[in-house]
């Protein structure tokens, strides 16, 4: 398709206000309201989508309890489910672009990295775990019972899907975070109530009519785009759903372990970070714009940027000036500008976010070496900023900013790296540069976090697994490791 065919599907599609998907059905929401989702380029309104609330969400549950209990999803071959799921990563790819140009106006992404990377990405988890659904296996166990001596089992354990999934995903990676969510959940045999967070509904919607494309039947994935306080909430608190996974913040997962308190539903949480980001003295120089992508790939608003950069003493100028040259750099602009490195942030209250956060560095005593503030005054866009002089105690070095902001300090030796490093809530990811091979995994092992890159940074895959230590969350997702949360096991015994 020319980009100008691809437009006006685009324009087409955002031009009719957008309804949720419920039972295979476009409805408008049970109030009748709507919400604008803006262009964080310009400010201006992009489209209005049905504002699902409560009742929304009760309907959406419904219609996923009837095709988890009724079928024809549960009947389905393992090997027929694969089928559909690997379609949806089919769709997806021969949408790249369409689906790239719609996540780059409403996240405010760049089209070329959304077409890079989400899309394929997107594709690619539905196409693994699409071979995922014919190897979910049971064991059988051999047992012998003290008290009944004599007798021989046969015992064996069933993997089931865990039933209705609420599913709660974040802005920063839209279309990405959905199908890190429903890819493993579709392999497995759950039924989904997906909420695309507020800010970026778009490109879940437009998932959805891929999936109904595809063939997945009626009620299997709905899509109920809303509030989080609203219909968020009420998904984590159902009373029909077993399980909940959800990516944000820590203090918002921290209200879905008691919302989901009620009915004690299976939970995963994938939650912030402070990601430390380690150059040793030995480092090749391609540490450096290894450093700079660490932080300000996605304009920082990925959960594992690497917003903590440590750099030896011996080095610590070289690679900090490095990372600043580049900040000054990176073209700022529209996610549609073909020239366009950095895009705006999702959301005027994330420009309030980041901006009090370097406010708050500089009143704190922080220098700021390239960078520190809004750019322009249109639209949502920060300068990519580079701060050295901080203490451990600052709000800029213990709170996730969530923008392109890093702070750098000196380190000396790999016994204080290791203290510096784990010296935070939160454990989702770690980077460390160096040509010592030993030195990198010995250090790997001392480090609280989900992920550890070595040499490279913000490398996904979809046979591997990505979660969090400590208060980044619970869980893993992808790989074969995030089947395990999507299924409960059943042990069953037979007397011989
Ligand atoms: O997140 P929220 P926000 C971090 C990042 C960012 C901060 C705030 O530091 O600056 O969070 O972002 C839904 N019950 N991350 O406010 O509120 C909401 O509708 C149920 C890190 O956007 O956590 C959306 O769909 N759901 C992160 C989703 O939760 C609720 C990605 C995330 O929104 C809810 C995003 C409630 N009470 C932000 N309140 C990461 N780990 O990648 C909100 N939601």
């Amino acid at each position: 398709m020319s980009t100008a065919t691809v437009q006006e599907a685009i324009d087409g599609f955002v031009a009719t206000p957008r309804r949720m998907f419920i039972g295979g059905q476009w409805v408008e929401a049970v109030s009748g309201r709507t919400f604008a989702t803006p262009d964080p380029a310009t400010g201006e309104t992009l489209a209005h989508v049905a504002e699902g609330d409560a009742a929304d969400i009760d309907r959406a549950v419904a219609a996923a309890r009837r095709a988890f209990e009724e079928g024809p999803w549960s009947r389905m071959t393992a090997s027929e489910r694969g089928r559909l799921i690997w379609k949806i990563g089919d769709l997806i790819l021969e949408h790249t672009d369409e689906l790239a140009r719609l996540e780059s106006l409403d996240n405010g992404k760049p089209f070329t990295v959304a077409q890079a990377a989400d899309v394929p990405l997107a594709a690619d988890l539905f196409h693994y775990m699409a071979g995922w659904a014919t190897k979910i296996e049971g064991n059988t166990i051999d047992i012998s019972v003290p008290y009944m001596p004599g007798a021989s089992f046969h015992s064996y354990t069933l993997r089931e899907p865990v039933g209705v999934v609420g599913q709660i995903i974040p802005w920063n990676f839209p279309l990405l975070m959905a199908a890190w969510k429903l890819g493993p959940a579709l392999a497995t045999g759950n039924c989904v109530v997906l909420k695309p967070a507020e800010q970026t509904p778009l490109t879940a919607l437009r998932l959805a009519e891929l999936i109904a494309e595809a063939g997945i039947p009626d009620g299997v994935v709905n899509v109920v785009p809303g509030y989080g306080e609203t219909a968020g909430a009420r998904l984590a608190a159902h009373p029909g759903v077993d399980k909940v996974a959800f990516t944000g913040s820590t203090e918002v997962g921290k209200q879905i372990v008691q919302a989901a308190a009620g009915n004690l539903k299976k939970l995963t949480l994938e939650l912030g970070g402070k990601s430390p980001n380690i150059v040793f003295e030995d480092a090749a120089d391609g540490a450096v714009a290894g450093a700079a992508n660490a932080i300000f790939f996605n304009h920082g608003q990925c959960c594992v940027a690497g917003s903590r950069l440590f750099v030896h003493r011996s080095r610590f100028d070289e690679v900090v000036e490095g990372v600043a040259d580049i900040a000054k750099t990176i073209k700022l602009g529209p996610g549609l500008d073909p020239g366009t490195q950095m895009g705006p942030l999702v959301s005027d209250e994330q420009l309030r976010r980041v901006t009090g956060y370097l406010e708050s560095g500089r009143v704190a005593g922080a220098t700021t070496v390239v960078g520190g503030g809004r750019h322009g005054d249109r639209g949502y866009f920060v300068e990519p900023t580079v701060i050295t002089g901080t203490r451990a105690d600052m709000q800029i070095v213990r709170e996730e900013i969530f923008g392109p902001v890093v702070v750098a300090e000196p380190f000396s030796d790999l016994d204080e790296i290791a203290a510096q490093a784990n010296d935070t809530e939160y454990g989702l990811g770690a980077g460390i540069w160096t040509r010592d091979i030993s030195k990198a995994h010995a250090l790997a092992k001392k480090i609280r976090a989900g992920t550890v890159w070595i040499n490279c940074y913000n490398v996904f895959d979809a046979a591997l697994p990505f979660g969090g230590y400590k208060q980044s969350g619970w869980g893993r997702e992808m790989g074969h490791e995030a089947l395990n949360a999507y299924t409960e096991v059943k042990a069953v015994t037979t007397q011989l």
